[in-house]
């Protein structure tokens, strides 16, 4: 077993953490406090290359192992998990989703474009009624000449507003159950496919989280993602992909804590000396790096097993449990020890606290994690 990172993820990693420190901390506080979805910065990202990290360079990406990508969002998680959303949304949701399915006119038409950012991409599996239930879409596609007729509404969609291409997830035959979905790559410009801005998030201010409404979208038949019947393996795929990136990103966001908690206890005094010299300060920090050492290293065994290309499921959605609710508990301890300042946004903890809370509810909540390792440790299937 080999823990170390090569001297090529290292430079990776070291290069994200400084455009992080440089482009994205500054920024951070600003963007949410005023609910700005910062498309120069997007934009910035996509420079870098993180758009689409994992895809191959033929197709414009930067052609990343899983392990490197993790790093990557890691950092970016670190400055703002509103900036790393748009990392996994567009990378692992819909990038990995096109690489998998795709076929080779769809991966030329759209990987490019959404690796180099021209294009941003949107994920449309929830809806308002369908969400840890992901099988059962309402959002209905119709065949007609030349092609099919979309009809629906999505919920809670990242990017949604901004989006240039949305996969959305529809229910064909829905005597098929699952196997009558299908997924398609629609044009957000197309008639009657309109976006509305969701306000008053309690996290992730700085990123654009949308109500997608869908009527009679035409799309051509070469819209399909993957086959009839594909669609509901095209959302568990990228969610393995989407998972691992959320576990990276919070990683990310238990490393700020613990690096402002540090800081923090170190210049605060009280009873006359710093409050890091007091054992149960200590010991919030301990307990801290624990969570989030056992995370980092949770997340990193989910990526080498996608490099090595093996089954990755149950590893990913523990990594996913696991880090999810560790980075809530480590934003949780990083305000305590921070006390009344930790409260205010003078200190990045409240925002980390905030962002960090959506982590155990989307892309799969705590509950769907624990079912998946449950079935498969017992073999049995709680849902059925
Ligand atoms: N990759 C590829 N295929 C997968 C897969 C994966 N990770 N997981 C399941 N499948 C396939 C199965 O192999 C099965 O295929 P066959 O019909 O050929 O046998 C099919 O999909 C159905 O799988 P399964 O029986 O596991 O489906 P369930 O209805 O039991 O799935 C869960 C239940 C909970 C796993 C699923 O509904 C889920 O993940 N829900 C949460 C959705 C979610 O994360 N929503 C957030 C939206 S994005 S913010």
């Amino acid at each position: 077993m080999d823990f170390d990172l090569t001297d090529e993820q290292r430079l990776i990693r070291d290069t994200a953490r400084e455009f992080t420190d440089n482009e994205i901390v500054p920024r951070a506080r600003d963007n949410d406090r005023n609910a700005h979805f910062d498309t120069d910065l997007v934009a910035k990202m996509a420079a870098q290359g993180y758009l689409g990290a994992i895809v191959p360079r033929e197709y414009g990406g930067a052609g990343l192992d899983y392990v490197s990508y993790g790093l990557v969002v890691e950092q970016i998680g670190r400055g703002c998990s509103s900036m790393r959303t748009v990392v996994s949304v567009q990378t692992s949701l819909v990038c990995s989703a096109i690489l998998k399915w795709g076929t080779e006119q769809q991966k030329q038409t759209y990987l490019p474009k959404l690796t180099s950012g021209e294009w941003l991409g949107c994920f449309g599996l929830t809806e308002p009624d369908t969400g840890s239930d992901a099988a059962n879409q309402r959002t209905r596609a119709k065949r007609v000449d030349g092609g099919w007729s979309i009809s629906g509404a999505k919920m809670f969609i990242s990017q949604g507003c901004h989006a240039d291409v949305a996969l959305i997830f529809a229910q064909t035959d829905p005597e098929l159950g699952y196997r009558g979905l299908a997924c398609f790559l629609v044009d957000t410009r197309a008639n009657g496919f309109t976006s509305q801005p969701i306000h008053h998030k309690l996290g992730l201010r700085g990123s654009d989280t949308a109500e997608l409404a869908l009527d009679e979208v035409a799309v051509p038949e070469e819209a399909m993602l993957g086959g009839i019947g594909d669609g509901f393996k095209v959302a568990m795929s990228a969610l393995d992909s989407g998972r691992y990136s959320v576990s990276c990103g919070c990683v990310g966001v238990m490393q700020g804590c613990i690096d402002a908690s540090v800081s923090y206890a170190k210049e605060r005094e009280q009873f006359g000396r710093p409050i890091a010299s007091f054992q149960l300060v200590q010991a919030m920090i301990a307990d801290m790096i624990v969570d989030m050492e056992a995370a980092r290293g949770l997340a990193w065994r989910a990526g080498v097993l996608k490099d090595q290309g093996k089954p990755s499921t149950t590893e990913t959605s523990i990594a996913k449990l696991f880090a999810t609710e560790a980075a809530v508990r480590t934003a949780n301890t990083a305000i305590q020890l921070h006390g009344g300042s930790g409260y205010v946004d003078d200190h990045p903890v409240e925002r980390y606290f905030r962002d960090v809370r959506v982590t155990t509810l989307y892309e799969g909540t705590s509950q769907i994690q624990k079912l998946i390792i449950g079935r498969a440790a017992t073999g049995i299937n709680a849902l059925t």
